[in-house]
């Protein structure tokens, strides 16, 4: 009997896959290669269930005789082991994310006489679409929570955009950019700023915002996004307090906190020195860890520890030494800052503890060291690179140059060139008619 191979996410089973498993067995007995969470993060598309339940249901179909996981979004091993006949699958990769994958397969099955069968999907079928519809039915609290650390164990590099309210929430989930290759670059999560939630909130960085408002925000937020969330929660506060807001933020689906291990009056770490700020001591942030750790109720969240040490220029040594302690304490990833224009520190920073330490997950924020692109990182071997700030940037000088133009020129006809449209305004948002 002749080898079928269909390559499957199965997420989502739907008629497009019906299709081609029916068309598959007319060839012969159908191997399944389905795709690992790696697989899918190599182009962007990470499965949100688990391997083991995703196999669960393609056994039962009898159009199935086996599944085997592929390991990579390309099909170049399985084929090679399995030598199939004829490769099955949906004509969507033409145009879609995995299209720099389709001569290959064509170019490896030519190699023993094996074939190539594409089913026409039709748009309705198509996975684009089968992922907007998904979009649109919303996400849970818990499927939301814990896709951040599946989505960091999963890919080269998790990118997260800042948010302060629902507007910048749906620009970070909907932002879409493709490459010549036909790769889809999108955001992986959005970051809740200390900062530019203050900021939008015309207050001080300085803890002035309280949980329950920075929660009213999130809730905005995710109402109308999927994405995951990390939350800035400053220095945590006090560890009694601490511990209500991990369970607060768990309730609502957010990811993660990062707290960073100052004490007293906290301001915003882009000021170093310049103003007065104070790192705790080892032993008290190590407690706090733990204390927040033995709250927080799902297996899934995250409690990142962040380093001021190159901000508050305390040195490497005493960079490294915290990590490690912080590590001790429970902590699921390490956030090194610095403020410096270069990247040099935080090179070092991620070399040594590198050297020592290669599994737990490492957060960058370059806002001073914007040089150092994403396949850089990835290269250092830093897992989450956090654009901390640039939405609120962005939209401040733009309203603060319209503003502006009207007083001047006594009229709004000048301040044009700078707004949106109001037609585009409109239908901005889904629904609006
Ligand atoms: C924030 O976004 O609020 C941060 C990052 O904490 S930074 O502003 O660089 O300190
Ligand atoms: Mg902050």
């Amino acid at each position: 009997m002749n080898k079928v191979y269909v390559s499957l996410i199965g997420d989502l089973l739907h008629a497009g896959h019906v299709r081609v498993l029916k068309e598959a067995t007319k060839y012969g007995a159908v191997t399944v290669g389905l795709w690992t969470d790696k697989a899918g993060g190599e182009v962007n598309d990470v499965p949100y269930l688990d391997f083991d339940a995703r196999k669960e249901v393609l056994e039962t179909l009898a159009m199935v005789s086996e599944v085997i996981p592929q390991e990579s979004a390309s099909y170049k091993a399985n084929l090679e082991a399995l030598k199939p006949d004829f490769v099955v699958r949906g004509d969507d990769w033409k145009t879609n994310n995995q299209r720099k994958y389709r001569q290959e397969v064509i170019d490896i099955l030519a190699q023993w006489g094996g074939k190539l069968v594409e089913i026409p999907y039709s748009a309705e079928i198509s996975e684009a679409n089968i992922k907007e519809q998904k979009n649109k039915l919303g996400i849970t609290a818990t499927a939301r929570l814990g896709r951040l650390r599946k989505l960091i164990e999963a890919k080269p590099i998790v990118k997260i955009l800042e948010v302060h309210n629902a507007l910048s929430g749906l620009i970070a989930e909907n932002a879409e950019e493709t490459t010549a290759e036909g790769e889809v670059l999108k955001f992986d999560a959005m970051w809740s700023s200390s900062l530019t939630d203050s900021t939008s909130k015309g207050k001080p960085d300085i803890e002035a915002v309280d949980t329950t408002s920075r929660a009213n925000t999130i809730n905005e937020i995710f109402e109308v996004t999927t994405l995951p969330m990390m939350y800035d929660a400053d220095t945590g506060g006090k560890t009694e307090h601490f511990e209500f807001t991990i369970k607060t933020l768990e309730r609502l689906g957010v990811s993660g906190v990062v707290i960073e291990d100052k004490t007293g009056l906290k301001k915003n770490s882009l000021f170093g020195n310049d103003v007065k700020q104070t790192q705790d001591s080892i032993e008290n942030f190590s407690h706090k860890i733990r204390a927040g750790k033995a709250a927080q109720v799902t297996h899934d969240f995250m409690i990142v520890a962040r380093i001021e040490s190159l901000i508050l220029e305390a040195g490497m040594e005493d960079a490294l030494a915290r990590a490690k302690a912080y590590i001790e304490a429970g902590a699921d990833g390490i956030m090194i800052h610095s403020r410096h224009k270069g990247p040099a520190e935080i090179i070092e920073f991620v070399q040594k503890f590198r050297a020592q330490n290669q599994h737990t997950p490492i957060l960058v924020v370059p806002t001073s060291f914007n040089t150092v692109t994403t396949d850089e990182f990835i290269e250092l071997g830093v897992n989450v690179v956090i654009y901390a700030n640039h939405m609120l940037r962005a939209a401040y000088p733009s309203m603060m140059k319209v503003a502006q133009s009207i007083l001047k020129n006594k009229r709004s006809l000048e301040a044009e060139p700078d707004c949106m449209p109001v037609k585009q305004i409109l239908d901005l948002i889904p629904g609006t008619r």
